[in-house]
């Protein structure tokens, strides 16, 4: 796969040699103190279409899904590799995406007159619930429980990824992927990529696109077959959502995958396994008073990543 991966994708533009190193040594580390470690992907790919890129290919994915899991995998006394895309939703700063930071600020004149620089202070009640998201944000940085590593292209993931499961791999049960990210299934090879901008005087664009070769199959048969594995599946007809996580299931034989409707991803998911359903939701209560679908997820898969591994164990 390394090799297919060099021979068809632009070369990675992350520094994917120093983020291998800085992830094996985060999960020896965590694992030699008896700690679960997560690997979470979040947020969506971009594909260029030229490689001198002006133009590229997208999807909807703000990492929002991410970027709380991770908090409550924290919380669960994980530690988590953070693979996220730059500049999607990040943990604990995800809740304040949306504000405009200059409202939020106060310019306060120098104590003294003349003395020193004018200080700044922040409204509280533009950042809601900013004192608890503080102390959590803090005690987190000072337990070095979280590794945050960034993709931007679509090869960066694929090669990043690849480490990860090398790192992990050792960790055996106790290891866990949470592959939250919306990975394009489609992109032009290196090869048939035109290098200048594609020009519009040439009428109507065709491209062909290749199929992305599916990591889950290589990971969970090579890179890290004892870890416990969670594939998302998205869709947007209901009618096949369940159909389409059990093929994943049976096509690559990792433990679970968590079902989402486009329209009501933030409310409901199902947690699918070759042998039960699990339906998660949030009551309009729950939502109102700011409980998130996450929290339920990550409860939910703790519990059966513990039983998991008491199972691996006793094998
Ligand atoms: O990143 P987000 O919170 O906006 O969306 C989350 C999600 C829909 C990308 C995720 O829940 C998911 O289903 N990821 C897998 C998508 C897929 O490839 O089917």
């Amino acid at each position: 796969m390394a090799e297919k991966l060099r021979e068809d994708f632009a070369p990675p533009q992350a520094d994917v040699e120093a983020a291998a190193l800085a992830m094996e040594a985060f999960a020896r580390s965590h694992s030699s103190d008896g700690r679960r470690v997560v690997l979470i992907t979040s947020g969506g790919t971009k594909v260029p279409l030229e490689s001198r890129t002006v133009r590229f290919l997208d999807n909807f994915s703000s990492g929002r899904r991410g970027a709380a899991s991770a908090e409550y995998f924290l919380r669960a006394g994980y530690a988590v590799i953070f693979l996220h895309r730059h500049r999607s939703m990040y943990p604990y700063s995800r809740r304040y995406s949306a504000i405009n930071w200059l409202d939020a600020l106060r310019l306060l004149p120098a104590t003294a007159p003349g003395q020193g620089e004018p200080r700044v202070e922040a409204e509280q009640r533009h950042l809601p619930g900013i004192v608890q998201v503080l102390q959590d944000y803090h005690s987190m940085r000072e337990s070095g429980r979280l590794l945050p590593i960034e993709f931007n292209t679509l090869s960066d993931y694929l090669h990043l990824l690849l480490a990860a499961a090398r790192a992990l791999n050792p960790l055996g049960s106790s290891a866990m992927f949470y592959l939250a990210a919306a990975v394009s299934d489609f992109y032009i090879p290196a090869s048939e990529m035109p290098e200048h901008k594609i020009q519009s005087s040439s009428g109507p664009l065709q491209i062909t696109m290749k199929m992305v070769p599916k990591m889950l199959s290589p990971l969970v048969k090579d890179w890290a077959p004892k870890a416990f594995v969670i594939s998302f599946k998205l869709e947007t007809n209901p009618q096949i959502l369940i159909e389409r996580a059990h093929k994943a299931l049976d096509t690559y034989r990792h433990q679970v995958v968590v079902a989402n409707i486009l329209d009501t991803l933030r409310t409901c998911v199902v947690i699918v396994t070759s042998n039960d359903e699990a339906n998660l939701s949030i009551t309009n209560e729950e939502d109102r008073s700011g409980v998130e679908i996450e929290e339920k997820i990550i409860e939910d898969l703790t519990l059966r990543h513990k039983h998991f591994i008491e199972q691996s164990d006793s094998n």
